[in-house]
């Protein structure tokens, strides 16, 4: 029996800035707590799906809520349906372009969207998808960690058995780098994979000066060490790298990552579903992904992400890096070092009391 498509009836948004129990130090300065827009889109069938973004900067906060509930007004009425809500939306923005807060929203509006569908289907969205959930094995995310201060704490990642850890590089010279990459590496041995991220803080010239002496590290991959926007700058990099390239988190949409496989700016990618276009994006991204043979990772939104890798051909890590836990009734687990998809829809639920206390007035 065939049930009706829901019908959007309303868009609500609402900004909370939670507390982070691991603040994320980078090149550039320190996140200490989490700016989240949390879209909540009713649908004429008494479902309300849910999805959230990160808006970086609490600046961000308030011009997108008002930009999702204001999309939301135009979309109310239309049938959830992702793939028709995303050509509407992009004849909406084609002109005004999409990067920036306007993908925010649209990537944001289509998880709740995905998250409604599997709601009315009482099936977690891996399904709706055509894949199952399974365990997929996540990396534990750091800022930038001091080896001697942080022990405990990498010691403690390795108990709950993550078997990848991520750092943060570039917020020093090379010989910090190496120092720090070296008292990890000794802390955590060497059947751990170990990951660098340098947040696109180089050029080209440091950047390889840089990951040449990271090399005897067994490095898992160099993430982002120059500018996002500079593909050719990455490929110049990885041409001379004995460490795989990393990047893609700030890659907007399907298009963002033709044109950096175009070039080979990376050997892996990491969409972010909250600039890739949601799990629609995604979806067209794991496709090329595939046709290219390139291993394809998640950035932060664990819960979601964890419903789009078992889908995704070439999938290989998820980056577990708490920023929700706060407000959300069930956070993800971790669960010998590997995250499950969890249902129905995406598997989101609020904790209305935590938000009601974080909630920007
Ligand atoms: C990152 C980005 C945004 C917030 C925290 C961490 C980072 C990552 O680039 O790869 O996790
Ligand atoms: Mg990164």
């Amino acid at each position: 029996m065939s049930q009706a498509v829901p019908a959007i009836r309303n868009i609500k948004a609402r900004a909370v800035v939670v507390p982070l129990k691991r603040p994320v130090k980078n090149a550039f300065g320190v996140i200490d707590s989490g700016p989240l827009v949390l879209i909540d889109l009713e649908t004429d069938q008494g479902v309300t799906g849910r999805s959230y973004i990160f808006a970086y900067t609490k600046l961000t906060l308030k011009p997108l809520v008002h930009l999702i509930e204001e999309t939301g007004r135009e979309l109310a009425g239309k049938p959830v349906a992702p793939f028709d809500l995303m050509k509407a939306m992009d004849a909406k923005f084609r002109l005004l372009g999409w990067q920036g807060l306007v993908g925010m929203a649209v990537s944001g509006l289509d998880m709740a969207c995905w998250d409604a569908l599997g709601q009315v289907a009482n099936k977690p969205v891996v399904e709706l998808l055509g894949g199952s959930a399974r365990p997929l094995p996540a990396y534990d995310s750091y800022g930038v960690v001091d080896p001697t201060a942080d022990e405990r704490a990498l010691r403690r990642s390795l108990d709950q058995g993550f078997r990848g850890i991520k750092i943060k590089g570039g917020d020093g010279d090379g010989a910090n780098d190496e120092r720090v990459v070296k008292g990890v590496r000794a802390v955590i041995g060497p059947d751990i994979a170990l990951m660098i991220d340098f947040n696109q803080s180089l050029d080209p010239a440091e950047a390889k000066r840089r990951i040449a002496r990271l090399a005897p590290y067994d490095l898992h991959w160099v993430e982002e060490p120059v500018p996002q926007e500079n593909l050719s700058g990455h490929a110049s990099v990885r041409m001379d790298s004995p460490i795989p390239i990393q990047a893609g988190e700030n890659w907007w949409f399907p298009r963002g990552f033709a044109e950096a496989i175009s070039v080979g700016a990376s050997d892996f990618i990491m969409p972010d579903l909250m600039k890739v276009g949601g799990v629609t994006g995604w979806l067209q991204v794991a496709g090329q992904a595939d046709a290219a043979s390139i291993p394809m990772s998640s950035h932060l939104f664990a819960e979601a992400s964890a419903h789009v890798l078992p889908v995704t051909p070439t999938a290989h890590w998820l980056e577990f890096l708490d920023l929700s836990s706060a407000i959300l009734a069930k956070p993800a687990e971790v669960i010998d070092g590997a995250v499950t998809a969890r249902g129905p829809g995406l598997g989101l639920e609020w904790n209305e009391d935590a938000v009601a206390k974080y909630q920007l007035a």
